[in-house]
């Protein structure tokens, strides 16, 4: 049944290079993701800004007995040293009592303040999770700002906006990969069990954190839709054009070529998925997130498993139909979810995330 959908799709070849020669070995597909990460940096995202010369902490808050005693949360500023200047944003770090050794998620969040309804950090941290998150907003504004404050004012002094710059989603998910790096320098967590998680716009920027930066073992987009992990052929709600309309700062300006030309790109969004491969991806959708389109993100998983299969994974276990409220697929290395209810990052859906991390832990 699934073929019958995919088929007409014509969508892109993942084990096939650009000039056409076929990929049958994990060595290929390593040049293979390159070559991806490349194109999408050229035609969505815009490049990654340069990785920090060195990355340094400064703690302006302890409290070494929130949540009831149970907590350690630590409030800090966190510095990328970059070739000519520092860029400085705040984070919050959650670190329960009671487990030695936590998993971690990176949360990348709407807002500045903890816990918030889309992180209730006591449910987290009850269930044995560190939380290391940041605002987006601190990192580049959400909005057409003419790229002036942040890190996207560090970015346009380096001259013109290129018709491949550095889109705000990339720049959000830099600023997960230096959370990332100050991760590495506790010895307290698990560095092998990671996570990078965001909701909508932010669940498109943790796909594209967990594809560029391979340390991330775990990727959870929560309702990410558009141009995270749905399928754009033939797309339901939100297209390109709409989005590139809305938001054209999250992406580089080559990007709206595509508005209304979806079947010319040389890419669709299970590229960004199976650039992740074979790191766990587990994504959450809603059923009346029409604009986001859970049949089309369901597609995405269901088409980067081939990667997954070469690389010696289980890939996406799922049935030979579309998804149905109440699913949960988390068997194999792809996960996915479907639940009632709107476009939200819910308590059901934390659960679910935690799940599929404490079933796969590395
Ligand atoms: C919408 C946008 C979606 C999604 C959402 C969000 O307006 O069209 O792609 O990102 O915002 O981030 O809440």
């Amino acid at each position: 049944m699934l073929n019958n959908i995919i088929g007409p799709l014509k969508l892109p070849e993942l084990l096939q290079f650009d000039n056409g020669t076929k990929i049958n070995t994990e060595d290929e597909w390593l040049n293979r993701r390159r070559e991806i990460l490349n194109m999408l940096s050229e035609k969505v995202y815009g490049f990654p800004p340069e990785d920090p010369i060195a990355i340094s902490s400064m703690v302006s808050e302890v409290n070494k007995d929130a949540y009831a005693g149970k907590v350690i949360e630590e409030h800090m500023i966190l510095s990328a040293q970059l070739e000519n200047t520092i860029f400085p944003f705040p984070v919050k770090f959650f670190l329960p009592k009671h487990v030695e050794n936590p998993m971690v998620i990176v949360y990348i969040a709407f807002r500045d303040g903890v816990p918030d309804r889309y992180l209730p950090i006591e449910e987290i941290t009850d269930e044995g999770f560190a939380v290391a998150t940041f605002c987006y907003n601190d990192v580049a504004f959400d909005g057409e700002d003419n790229y002036v404050g942040g890190l996207a004012g560090i970015l346009k002094g380096r001259g013109e906006r290129k018709e491949n710059a550095t889109g705000k989603i990339m720049m959000w998910a830099w600023a997960a990969s230096r959370v990332m790096d100050y991760l590495m320098t506790r010895n307290d967590i698990d560095h092998d069990n990671i996570a990078v998680m965001g909701h909508s716009r932010l669940g498109k920027t943790a796909l594209v954190a967990a594809a560029y930066d391979e340390r991330f073992a775990f990727c959870f987009p929560n309702n990410s839709g558009c141009t995270g992990d749905a399928i754009t052929r033939e797309k339901e709600g939100e297209r390109v054009e709409h989005i590139t309309k809305t938001f054209p700062y999250w992406f580089c300006p080559n990007y709206r070529k595509y508005a209304g030309k979806e079947h010319e790109m040389p890419f669709d969004q299970h590229f960004l998925v199976a650039a992740i491969a074979p790191r766990f991806v587990a994504a959450g959708t809603a059923v009346e997130d029409t604009w986001a389109d859970p049949n089309s993100q369901y597609l995405s998983y269901v088409a980067a498993d081939e990667v997954y299969k070469l690389l010696g994974k289980d890939g996406f276990i799922h049935p030979d139909r579309l998804p149905k409220i109440g699913d949960t697929l988390h068997e194999g290395t792809l996960g996915f979810h479907l639940r009632s209810g709107r476009h939200f990052h819910s308590r059901y859906d934390w659960i679910k995330y935690m799940e599929f991390m404490k079933r796969h832990r590395i």
